[in-house]
């Protein structure tokens, strides 16, 4: 279940953190359709339960199957992932299978008015009762398989997912997505599951829903969070013939690169090269939702400049199934989403340049970000070719005769004639600008009969990257 079901050339997928339902039927409409961007990863959409201060992991705490949360209700729901596959943009899921909520002191009240007692494990909304979860331990030992799998997950209460009960439970919520018109599933936390299990599960799903464009007998996309840097004793091979695999060695990588610790010039082996799992297996992201907050090598919205390289290269490589982060600001771990006075989440609010004001972040409306989702889609099915590099943090490589890449991330200039493997002509950098009307609003390179063109990243540069492809030729 490794197809994504993506729509025409289209090719990544952007994580809506903690927005709106009709928030993100809205922007599928108006901007990410028109953009090209082939799906949308969601916040949880079933019912959890309520924190102090709603930070936004609150709803990674379940209660109940409900479809009712702070993004909105069933109705809101189906209508997004109707007005989004209008448009051709997919919805996924993030869904937990692995848990229900942790402890709470009494009675707790979910999103839809549910009630439960978490530390009886008594979840009346579904119904689960004592019985369908594993008995109460720590994880203290991440290469235990048992604790791992077995135990609980910062608390939350761990579903045995062997249990007939349990497994009915899961996919009869799956299968009301699926009803709903989505293309597939995030699987939370599906290392602390075992692979036999969720291979039931994922079995056993409905196909797509016909009526909402998808050929008959597509299998639902999944992609599994399974945090595997390297001799785990849970790893991600166990996974990644069920579905695809959240790939993290590729995020803490790229970081590496473009935070130069890592001279670009390494990267000409990108890929399998560097240890990561077959491109097709892969779910790839420079950041995501959990690995933004910590400090480290990852790169997040608030290294901008490293941030877009890193971007850049992550779209304009072939390797992987993309997935772009848009944020929203944060300070900590438990900052919650834009929200008022009541504690409901507020719309994103644009200024002239459709750049997010209001706490959003929306890196996805980045100029140099949403240009390279245009670029990624103009060069598909193109290969790597006349790779060149300064020996340290200046390379520049060609996707076929469709597109060509350029970065500095050196403290001295890029400044010279580099081949691009472009038809000849005037291109417009469309990081640096945009083609409006015909003409450019940024650098400009005329490429000769043999495809070179004078390429310029100056050290100082707002951006240290340069793109041109052959959608956007003056
Ligand atoms: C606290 C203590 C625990 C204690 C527990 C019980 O820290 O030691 O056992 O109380 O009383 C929140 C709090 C956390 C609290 C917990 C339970 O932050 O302090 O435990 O609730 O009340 C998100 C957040 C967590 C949050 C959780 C549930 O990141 O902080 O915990 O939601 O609200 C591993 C896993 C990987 C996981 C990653 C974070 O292998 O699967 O850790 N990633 C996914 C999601 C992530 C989410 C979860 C899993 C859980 O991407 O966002 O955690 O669904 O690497």
């Amino acid at each position: 279940q490794h197809n994504p079901h993506w729509w025409g050339n289209r090719n990544t997928i952007v994580h809506l953190f903690e927005w709106k339902w009709s928030d993100i039927a809205q922007e599928c409409e108006s901007f990410l359709g028109p953009r090209g961007f082939a799906g949308v990863q969601v916040s949880p959409v079933n019912e959890n339960i309520i924190a102090a201060g709603r930070p936004w992991w609150e709803r990674y705490q379940p209660i109940s199957y409900k479809l009712t949360t702070r993004s909105g209700n069933e109705e809101e729901f189906g209508d997004m992932v109707r007005r989004c596959n209008d448009g051709g943009v997919r919805i996924y899921v993030d869904v937990l299978l692995n848990h229900m909520s942790g402890d709470f002191d009494g009675v707790a009240v979910g999103t839809a008015g549910t009630e439960a007692e978490p530390r009886k494990k008594s979840f009346p909304g579904v119904p689960y009762t004592a019985q369908d979860f594993h008995p109460t331990c720590e994880i203290t030992d991440w290469n235990d398989r048992f604790q791992v799998q077995q135990c609980e997950l910062v608390g939350l209460k761990d579903l045995d997912q062997s249990s007939d009960w349990v497994r009915s439970k899961l996919i009869e919520f799956l299968d009301h997505l699926i009803e709903l018109g989505v293309a597939g599933f995030r699987v939370d936390a599906a290392k602390h599951m075992a692979s036999e299990d969720l291979e039931y599960i994922y079995s056993s799903l409905s196909n797509l829903n016909i009526d909402h464009g998808f050929p008959h007998n597509s299998r639902p996309f999944i992609f599994q969070e399974v945090i595997d840097h390297g001799h785990e004793t849970v790893s991600r091979d166990e996974y990644k013939d069920l579905g695809a695999v959240t790939e993290f060695r590729f995020s803490e990588e790229i970081g590496n690169a473009f935070r130069g610790n890592n001279a670009l010039k390494w990267l000409q082996s990108w890929g399998t090269g560097w240890g990561f799992l077959p491109s097709g297996q892969a779910l790839t992201f420079v950041d995501n939702h959990d690995n933004q907050r910590d400090a480290g090598a990852v790169l997040n919205y608030k290294s901008p400049r490293q941030y877009k390289m890193a971007t850049a290269f992550h779209l304009a490589y072939p390797y992987g199934i993309s997935r772009v982060m848009s944020s929203f600001a944060f300070d900590d771990h438990d900052t919650p989403p834009p929200q008022d006075a009541q504690e409901r989440i507020i719309s994103p609010e644009f200024d002239e340049d459709g750049a997010c004001v209001n706490g959003w972040i929306c890196e996805h409306r980045w100029r140099q970000i949403y240009a390279m989702v245009g670029f990624k889609n103009a060069v598909r099915d193109t290969e790597i070719t006349g790779w060149w590099d300064n020996g340290d943090n200046q390379i520049s490589f060609c996707r076929g005769n469709k597109g060509f890449l350029a970065f500095n991330n050196n403290l001295y200039d890029l400044s010279q004639d580099l081949n691009t493997c472009l038809p000849a002509g005037t291109y417009c950098d469309v990081i640096s600008g945009s083609l409006i009307d015909g003409s450019c609003t940024g650098k400009s390179v005329t490429v000769n009969e043999n495809g070179y063109g004078y390429i310029h990243i100056g050290s100082d540069d707002f951006d240290g990257v340069l793109a041109l492809h052959v959608d956007a030729k003056v």
